[in-house]
């Protein structure tokens, strides 16, 4: 605790002297496969132009960090800068022999598993530098499982502010409401990041929650 406040003082201090950015660093965190790169991909397209990484069908297609700097956002005539982080998927359990259903040779499936193993650490050790983070949860899936309650739980515990997007609302199957009685405490946004459903709200609650930092 003393050191955070130390680090965010002489933070402080410094981008006041060197007239260093203001950027908020938005997080992106989650199940693998939730759609947290499509999202991200959304935000930057909306805002650069550009796009932050590539979505796949197969689990565990994030297997760095990866991050988008000085992305402006204007909501009902405000704005703020963000530096957006696109992150691994976060499981518990990474087993190869899943990928090989993607006609994916055994090599290759090894490889990929042991990235992703390597990607889930490099997503904690992220966690620490974030203000706050927008948690995708695949509303198809049920969400009382190990991986979102052990997510959520860090991210209470660094006092981070949180807001959790309810993602794949376009599917039959989707359930926001089970997220929203899952998490009560917490801003739940249903959205699909596929179709651009519900963006909007998006931007409203990630502006609400910006002013917890
Ligand atoms: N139907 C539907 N599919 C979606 C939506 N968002 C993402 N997907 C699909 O879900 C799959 C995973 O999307 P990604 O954006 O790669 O998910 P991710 O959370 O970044 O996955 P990892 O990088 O593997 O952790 C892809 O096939 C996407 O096209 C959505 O809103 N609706
Ligand atoms: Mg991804």
């Amino acid at each position: 605790m003393a050191i955070k406040i130390f680090k965010n003082f002489f933070r402080g201090i410094f981008s006041k002297i060197f007239g260093g950015n203001n950027e908020i660093k938005m997080g992106f965190y989650g199940p693998p496969n939730a759609g947290k790169t499509s999202l991200a991909n959304r935000v930057c397209k909306d805002w650069t132009g550009e796009e932050i990484g590539t979505v796949s069908k197969v689990p565990h297609e994030t297997r760095n960090v990866q991050f988008k700097e000085k992305v402006e956002i204007e909501y009902k005539g405000r704005k703020l800068m963000f530096k957006m982080v696109d992150t691994p998927g976060i499981a518990t359990k990474i087993d190869y022999e899943d990928f090989l259903k993607y006609k994916m040779k055994k090599k290759d499936a090894k490889e990929r598993a042991k990235r992703a193993t390597q990607g889930i650490v490099e997503s904690i050790k992220w966690l620490d530098d974030m203000d706050l983070v927008i948690v995708v949860l695949d509303a198809t899936e049920n969400p009382y499982n190990q991986v979102n309650i052990t997510i959520i739980g860090n991210l209470v515990a660094r006092k981070i502010p949180v807001l959790i997007v309810a993602n794949k609302i376009d599917l039959k199957k989707a359930n926001a409401k089970k997220i929203e009685s899952a998490f009560p405490e917490y801003d739940v946004v249903g959205i699909s990041a596929k179709n651009g459903t519900n963006l909007e709200e998006f931007y409203e609650s990630l502006f609400k929650i910006s002013k917890k930092i």
